[in-house]
């Protein structure tokens, strides 16, 4: 059966890795995660962007040659994958032998829809895209920084800056260009504006959000120009086959790595992959232009484009002048694998673009994960384990209980999974840990309400049921999250009796729907959230 295939965008490797590259990655973990738990198999593919003129610049920058500087880097990368703990079943690096076969056989086949011309207009380094006349915006010298505060051309403009008198932007990503004339080829990128428009009438939800999808369309709708697919001005790239004078545009070069990686041109069964996972800025590339490459190859289509929003940082735009990137593995080292996980899937809703705090980040830590969570296992195991002598006492869920363990109770017995399912296939993570999280609040209201610790001595058969009641809430919790924070949630496993290889292995969402015996054998508790507590510096 093929496997579910899901990518991440593969990443620049001209500075080192910062929260965008963790969060795309991490959003293709858990669905990968999410699948292989459902009983599908999964192949999940991460790996970096090495070539074109950004590249080589930084390695110049940096006084290396480009591929040490390539290896230096793309060796953090593959650390992320590491520190981060993801799944991915391969990491590409579009410097490898593998990758530069199967661009240069892909250039092959798609060369009846290739001419030689020549390119003259406005190229961004990088974002390594071209850009329309009409899409920039200008600085006049003095001015600074934001392209934001920048201004509409005016005649005259572009002779200035040609002249290197203004700056032009584009201000979509803010990324200065510069004017490029050189013999390029040209992809046939207009013959397919028709079929590319149809391809998209009969698949609405080939890019979600919706809202970036309009996007699209409205940009294919106004026709489309054909495209400048290779280079000459400088070396960094995989020759084009035959004329190695000119290397692959970087962007042809970087999408093909989604096929070449599973073996293009004799791949396993992955492809075409389910879903590609993008950053907003560079949906053209992936809704447009890939399609495009691939129907000139006559390979089919992915079949959903999911684009990612952006963080800021404590309000501000994420930029290396402004000093503000986030390291994910300072945020790991500081808060917590599993707590940089959960936050960053829970704090905003997948697709929009949201604010990065440090106070929202602890908050969550310690009000969702440590009170909420933590504290439920705590308060319920160490309980059984202190008063019941780590065995499960007796108890089964019955109606009157049953929205304790299941937030969907209405709806019958084991609905959480159709439900969680629906969502987590949506990308809609902050809602699927919601309901694990709503899980565990609920009982832990539960708990305060019947006061094992009362029972006891009033009624010892409703404290076993209560406490039993309360196990399975955990257990329940504990798989719910497996795919958002699997270290944690194998420890919690661990305390509801799971065998540790077993738990650590995953456990199947099917045995959701099996309650825990009573009689289990459960072990000594100990903290999965500690409380996050600032140290004076
Ligand atoms: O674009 N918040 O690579 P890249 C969230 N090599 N995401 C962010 C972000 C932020 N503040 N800043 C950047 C490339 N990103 C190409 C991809 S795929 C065939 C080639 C995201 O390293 C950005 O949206 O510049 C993009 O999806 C990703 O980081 C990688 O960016």
């Amino acid at each position: 059966m093929k496997p579910f295939y899901i990518t991440t965008p593969i990443y620049y490797v001209n500075d080192k890795p910062h929260i965008g590259h963790a969060y795309a990655s991490l959003a293709c973990d858990v669905m990968a995660r999410f699948k292989r738990l459902s009983g599908e198999e999964a192949f999940f593919l991460t790996g970096t962007d090495e070539h074109g003129q950004k590249i080589e610049k930084s390695a110049e920058k940096a006084g290396m040659s480009p591929q040490a500087f390539c290896d230096m880097n793309a060796a953090l990368f593959k650390d992320l994958t590491k520190a981060m703990n993801f799944s991915n079943n391969d990491f590409i690096r579009t410097t490898e032998e593998r990758h530069k076969k199967g661009a240069q056989h892909f250039w092959k086949v798609i060369e009846k829809h290739i001419y030689l011309d020549k390119y003259a207009g406005w190229y961004a380094v990088r974002d390594e895209a071209y850009y329309q006349e009409d899409e920039l915006k200008k600085l006049q010298p003095g001015e600074n920084g934001a392209p934001a505060w920048a201004k509409d051309l005016e005649k005259g403009d572009t002779e200035r800056a040609r002249a290197g008198q203004i700056k032009l932007f584009a201000p979509a990503t803010g990324a200065e260009v510069e004017w490029v004339e050189e013999e390029s080829y040209f992809f046939k990128l207009s013959e397919f504006t028709k079929p590319l428009l149809e391809f998209y009438e009969k698949n609405p939800s080939f890019v979600q959000p919706e809202s970036r999808f309009n996007e699209v369309k409205r940009f294919v709708e106004t026709g489309l120009k054909d495209l400048s697919i290779s280079r000459t001005t400088f070396k960094w790239g995989i020759p084009v086959p035959g004329d190695e004078k000119h290397v692959i545009y970087v962007w042809l070069d970087a999408l093909v790595n989604y096929i070449t990686a599973i073996g293009y041109p004799n791949m396993d069964n992955q492809w075409p992959a389910d879903v590609h996972v993008i950053g907003k800025d560079i949906l053209r590339f992936h809704a447009v232009f890939w399609p495009a490459f691939l129907m000139a190859a006559n390979l089919p289509l992915p079949k959903k484009i999911v684009a990612t929003g952006w963080w800021t940082n404590e309000g501000q735009k994420i930029s290396k002048s402004l000093g503000n990137v986030i390291d994910p593995l300072k945020l790991i080292e500081e808060f917590g694998l599993d707590q940089t996980r959960y936050f960053l899937m829970r704090e905003i809703p997948f697709g929009n673009d949201g604010n990065f705090s440090r106070d929202r980040m602890i908050t969550v830590i310690n009000s969702e994960l440590a009170n909420t969570i933590g504290n439920l296992c705590q308060r319920t195991l160490g309980f059984i384990n202190k008063n019941c002598g780590g065995i499960l006492p007796n108890g089964s869920l019955n109606s009157e209980t049953s929205h304790i363990t299941n937030p969907y109770h209405k709806l019958g017995f084991g609905s959480t999974y159709p439900i969680y399912s629906e969502v987590v296939n949506k990308c809609k993570f902050d809602f699927a840990i919601e309901i694990a999280w709503g899980l565990a609040n609920r009982a832990n209201q539960y708990i305060d309400e019947q006061a094992p610790w009362t029972l006891k001595k009033t009624d010892p058969q409703k404290m076993e049921e209560v406490l039993y009641i309360l196990t399975e809430s955990i257990r329940q919790i504990g798989i719910l999250l497996q795919p958002f924070i699997p270290q944690s949630a194998a420890k919690i496993l661990v305390a509801v009796g799971y065998p540790e290889a077993q738990a650590n292995k995953g456990i199947p969402f099917s045995e959701l729907s099996t309650p825990i015996k009573p009689g289990t054998p459960l072990p000594a508790p100990t903290p999965v959230f500690p409380r996050f507590q600032e140290t004076a510096k």
